[in-house]
């Protein structure tokens, strides 16, 4: 692994702080946030892993169902996976508080997820949710009382587990002969293109690109048969997965397509890393002096989101709150909280509270359009939004 990029000293994304912790000041825990590319393998990593048990805990604060734009992704995910596949029974690693599976019907669904507040959330709703980290040793469970499985998927939460070939040997163990493993992840060549380098934080131990799943599940007995890029969290990659024995799926072109598009942008080439590198250091210091203009004119900032992504960036950047007064977010166990590392408050969302504010970063600059949309009396005001993706622009 070849490092390329150094995001410095950072807190873990989504342990937001408590008016408590702040008093009784509650040593926070950093880690070196540096970024490398495996030759090998092509797969981007982050250099220094947190545990799994200290990321994901039983009071995990990451709701997916807090966004219109994944709620209507997954419903419509849903039904093709319906139509098309037909599934018996339906898997899902890392189902956080349901919003994909609830698409399904709760006889043919199981539900992974390691974190209990949010398992607790399946649970009630009636689906069998298994509270605990995917690994062989639950397969062999699952499989016990369930044989084999026909549809797996996981959304943003393969890239989260270190151990990928783990990940894969208890897929292919428990997925039929015939079945299908559906998952999707932000895309590395779009993190790329657009200096996304809050992609990198202590939870995304990788960002996939279809160079490094290829190589990855091969010897898993794994094949990718189609890819789709989606919009959501800034760029993702939905690969459609099955087992090398199954010949009755095709390749379809877009594995193709899509390959050739990360080979035209020399995804396999370490000397593209180290350019973006550069553009990172280069993001830094023009969203640094957008912030510093703003302040010397006393104009008020507030940020939209607050987003694991947006951690990465106000550490690095070393944004604290002179200059950003506070975020609203809706997420129920963020609000009335302060942000890791930097300590910027959170409050509950409301419209009101924008009404004396003159410039907004956006935390989740991913759901642009879903909050340009919502904050039309902001715009219409002449409140201008912040955003570092691609470049740090005023809009
Ligand atoms: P969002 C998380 O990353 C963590 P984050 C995790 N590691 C991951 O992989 C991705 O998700 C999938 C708020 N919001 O989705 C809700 C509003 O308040 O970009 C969220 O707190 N109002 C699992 O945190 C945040 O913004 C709104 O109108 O980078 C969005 O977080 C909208 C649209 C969102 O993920």
């Amino acid at each position: 692994m070849k490092k390329f990029l150094d995001l410095g000293l950072q807190p873990l994304a989504n342990k937001y702080l408590t008016r408590k912790d702040l008093i009784i000041k509650r040593k926070e825990q950093f880690y070196h946030l540096e970024v490398g590319f495996d030759n090998k393998t092509k797969l981007v990593s982050i250099l220094n892993k947190v545990s799994s048990q200290k990321m994901f805990d039983n009071n995990y604060p990451y709701r997916s169902s807090m966004s219109k734009t994944m709620t209507e992704s997954f419903k419509k995910l849903s039904k093709e996976i319906i139509k098309t596949y037909k599934p018996k029974l339906i898997l899902e690693i890392g189902s956080n508080d349901g919003s994909l599976i609830k698409n399904f019907n709760k006889k043919n669904a199981i539900c992974v997820e390691p974190c209990k507040n949010l398992a607790k959330i399946t649970k009630k709703k009636g689906f069998k949710t298994y509270a605990e980290y995917w690994d062989l040793k639950l397969a062999k469970k699952i499989k016990s009382k369930y044989h084999n499985v026909d549809l797996i998927y996981s959304a943003n939460t393969l890239s989260h587990i270190a151990n990928l070939d783990s990940v894969f040997k208890s897929i292919s163990y428990l997925l039929s002969d015939n079945g299908i493993l559906i998952i999707e992840d932000p895309s590395l060549l779009e993190c790329l293109k657009r200096v996304a380098y809050d992609q990198f934080y202590n939870e995304h131990i990788y960002v996939f690109s279809l160079l490094g799943i290829i190589n990855k599940i091969k010897k898993h007995n794994l094949q990718v048969f189609k890819v789709e890029k989606l919009k959501t969290h800034g760029g993702s990659i939905r690969y459609f997965i099955k087992k090398n024995l199954n010949l009755n799926i095709k390749i379809h072109n877009s594995v193709k397509k899509h390959l050739k598009d990360e080979l035209n942008y020399k995804m396999n080439n370490f000397k593209t890393y180290i350019k973006f590198g550069e553009k990172v250091k280069k993001s830094k210091k023009n969203l640094i002096s957008i912030f510093n203009n703003i302040k010397k004119k006393n104009k008020k900032i507030i940020g939209y989101g607050s987003t694991a992504k947006s951690v990465t960036v106000l550490n690095y950047c070393k944004i604290k709150s002179e200059t950003l007064d506070y975020f609203v977010d809706t997420t129920p166990n963020k609000t009335c909280k302060y942000m890791p590392g930097t300590h910027i408050y959170i409050k509950n969302y409301r419209k009101s509270l924008l009404d004396d504010i003159d410039y907004i970063f956006l935390g989740a600059w991913n759901f642009k359009d879903e909050i340009f949309k919502k904050e039309k009396k902001f715009i219409k005001k002449g409140g201008k939004f912040i955003t570092h993706i691609p470049t740090p622009k005023i809009i």
